[in-house]
């Protein structure tokens, strides 16, 4: 086989091999993304680029205050991080449920308007679990692949969440169901 159709094969069908080749300064995740299949040559799945794990899960609350006292009173859990965010409508407590602090944590979510989507959530499905959030290394990366697999994104551009992580939703037509956050924590 000629040189020139030896290196036409590799870039037809090896297309992140060829790029890892000739950009040495691409990140793992930054190559992976250039895959937009969510299944790879053999049929197995291709993970979203960048998910770690579950970050938390975001409970709808009518009342930060009694929520809090509830989780503590019952379960024993403790608040470990507390915070305003007026762009998302929300007073919020992060409630760590056992010792590691790098687990999956509960977050209480209370509406700080009547036209917050907790408000209207609550409005109708009453309290209970109103979204699921993955963490991710690379929110932008992430972003990509999920729009490059169908899935509407609530917002063009990642906003401000939790203790200054960047956040974006998966709409929840598009996710079986469930409100997705994914979240990107921010480098300490
Ligand atoms: C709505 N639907 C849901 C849902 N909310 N399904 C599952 N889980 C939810 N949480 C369904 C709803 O029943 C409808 O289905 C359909 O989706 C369209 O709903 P909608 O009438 O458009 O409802 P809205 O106007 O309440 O908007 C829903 C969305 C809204 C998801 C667009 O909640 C939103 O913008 N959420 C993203 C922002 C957010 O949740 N902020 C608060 C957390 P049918 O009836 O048509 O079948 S802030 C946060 O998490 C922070 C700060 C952080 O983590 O750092």
């Amino acid at each position: 086989m000629r040189c020139s159709s030896l290196v036409g094969s590799v870039i037809r069908y090896y297309p992140v091999l060829t790029l890892k080749v000739f950009d040495p300064t691409n990140l793992p995740d930054k190559i992976t993304v250039m895959s937009t299949q969510s299944s790879g040559p053999s049929g197995s799945p291709v993970r979203l680029p960048g998910i770690i794990g579950v970050d938390h899960i975001g409970i709808a609350v009518p009342d930060l205050e009694v929520a809090i006292a509830f989780y503590q009173e019952k379960f024993g859990f403790e608040v470990a991080h507390r915070e305003v965010n007026e762009e998302q409508g929300v007073a919020e407590a992060m409630i760590q449920v056992g010792p590691a602090s790098h687990e999956v944590k509960l977050q209480l979510l209370a509406p700080l308007t009547p036209e917050s989507a907790i408000a209207r959530f609550l409005d109708k499905s009453g309290p209970g679990i109103q979204q699921l959030a993955y963490r991710v290394t690379n929110i932008e990366i992430a972003c990509a692949s999920v729009r490059a697999r169908g899935m509407r994104l609530l917002y063009e551009s990642p906003r401000r969440g939790t203790a200054g992580s960047l956040i974006n939703f998966i709409h929840p037509k598009d996710a079986g169901g469930v409100l997705v956050e994914l979240v990107e924590p921010a480098a300490h």
